[in-house]
């Protein structure tokens, strides 16, 4: 089909001359974020700002008559769709109206430290029941998130167990446009509690091949702890699963027609979760992996996301019936992870049938054996975990370190302008989603696998396994590294980069 019924920017368009800057919500079928288009104000320091955005503990609606209280932006969940042009600097009024300080990070964007959102670089608290005023040059373009980014530990009404997650889309210069209409989708978990020790699906990453002394010195940590009698850390577990903050059945379908070219922008919400999303009888072909394109879209029968990931992908909808575009877990799927996709003239029960099984390697995406440019330096890092070691919560360490409150120096120097590869080997047996904020990162070697042309800001670097990352030092500030897994970020899993 060429390129579209209406091309997405004469929409965006249309919609910001109807919003005349108020923030509206538009239905194409299931229930999608609210977009907030910008005020056609002057951006003047002191005159309004172009996006607010009002942090609240609210109900939330997750079914009918299952209410829960969060803190959420703006009221709704996930918080509204913010569009912004690349390059073209916006002001944004932040309010908190909790009693805890926060920060809003904007996950995936090339700020300052300033306006970043994370207290270990520098930026601001917004103060409870206070507000700050943030400017910004939006970059680059794509799928990014703000979500907030403090500590919560033990609280779990706090940080990312709260519905404090929020879909950015920057418009691109030139956009191929090559779909019918975009969906936004948002995977995110409510009701959280803590449990001793869980299973997470370790068997989805390929190669699924680990290296020997990095299982030996996890299993050696592991059976020591135990033998002295610990119990298994506390991990998180939750009562509830949502897309677009409705469990599956609860909210609006997604009505297709046959033909349609739907481009979904996936984000896994999750404070502590690996996601997984598959659609019977349909094939996903993913053109950019957190918002950045990869070198040619490569079809897939599902999709696995680590925590803050994302992945936009156009489904051809060329299997009519009414189905359920869900989690691969059943019991999270039967728990609320799905939304329906129902066909145009099409009646009946929505139908789930799981695909075969297939292995997610990130290396399927770049483009194999292209020579990437050599690193400067490399720096090793070793990924740990000290069972049950803090309250009772595992305590993670980077080379040995656990990041802490007072223990925030930096670990790792940077100089503008160099190539720096980041050599993970992960000697414990859960996945991590590693982040690097405030850059993008090159996927240069997967399980032992060489690649390159996947930039990322986010990772999943499988157990016992090792994954080597480039990036190049062009933002100066602080820069924050670490595990988006909550409860990983929160008991150690950090580390600063600090250019010099
Ligand atoms: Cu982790």
């Amino acid at each position: 089909m060429p390129s579209s019924l209406f091309s997405r920017r004469n929409f965006v368009n249309a919609v910001g001359a109807l919003a005349g800057g108020s923030l509206l919500s538009y239905s194409v079928g299931c229930k999608q974020p609210t977009i907030s288009q910008p005020k056609e104000a002057a951006l003047e320091t002191g005159g309004p700002a172009d996006y607010t955005l009002t942090i609240a503990v609210t109900p939330l609606e997750l079914a009918p008559n299952r209410i829960v209280s969060t803190a959420t932006y703006n009221g709704q969940f996930p918080g509204p769709l913010l569009r912004f042009q690349e390059g073209k600097q916006v002001t944004i009024d932040i309010h908190n109206q909790t009693d805890t300080p926060e920060q809003l990070h904007w996950h995936g964007q090339f700020v300052s430290t300033d306006v970043d959102g994370a207290a270990e670089e520098g930026t601001p608290f917004i103060p409870a029941h206070g507000k700050r005023r943030i400017q910004f040059v939006p970059k680059p373009s794509g799928y990014r998130f703000y979500h907030t980014h403090v500590h919560a530990g033990a609280n779990l009404n706090a940080g990312h167990y709260t519905g404090l997650v929020g879909p950015v889309y920057i418009e691109p210069k030139n956009n191929p446009g090559n779909y019918d209409r975009e969906i936004f989708l948002v995977l995110k978990e409510f009701e959280p509690t803590l449990s001793r020790g869980g299973d997470m699906d370790m068997n989805f990453l390929s190669p699924a091949a680990t290296i020997k002394d990095l299982k030996d010195s996890g299993e050696n940590a592991m059976n020591a702890s135990l033998a002295k009698g610990m119990p298994h850390g506390f991990e998180v577990g939750y009562g509830s699963f949502t897309i677009n903050g409705r469990m599956l059945g609860s909210g609006e379908p997604i009505r297709v027609k046959p033909g349609e070219r739907v481009l979904f922008h996936v984000l896994n919400g999750s404070a502590t979760e690996i996601r997984s999303l598959a659609l019977p009888g349909h094939t996903f072909t993913v053109v950019a992996m957190d918002g950045n394109p990869i070198p040619k879209p490569v079809t897939v029968p599902g999709l696995w996301l680590g925590t803050a990931e994302r992945i936009s992908a156009i489904v051809e909808m060329n299997h009519p019936g009414i189905w359920i575009l869900g989690d691969m877990a059943n019991d999270d799927r039967q728990h609320g992870m799905g939304i329906v996709v129902e066909y145009a003239g099409q009646k009946g029960k929505p139908q789930w049938v799981a695909p075969k099984p297939f292995q997610w390697n990130y290396a399927q995406f770049g483009t194999p054996g292209a020579a990437v440019p050599k690193a400067d330096q490399v720096f090793e890092m070793t990924f740990a975990k000290q069972n049950a070691a803090q309250d009772g919560f595992n305590r993670w360490t980077i080379n040995g370190v656990a990041f802490a409150e007072d223990h925030m120096q930096p670990m790792f120097r940077v100089k503008q302008g160099q190539r720096y590869r980041l050599r993970m080997r992960n000697a414990s047996d859960d996945i991590h989603p590693v982040h690097l904020h405030r850059h993008s990162f090159e996927l240069t070697r997967v399980a032992g696998q060489p690649t390159s042309g996947v930039f990322k800001d986010v990772v999943m670097v499988g157990g016992y396994q090792e994954m080597e990352i480039d990036f190049v030092a062009d933002n100066p500030g602080l820069t924050l590294f670490h595990c988006h897994q909550q409860l990983h970020m929160d008991f150690g899993f950090m580390a600063l980069f600090e250019y010099v």
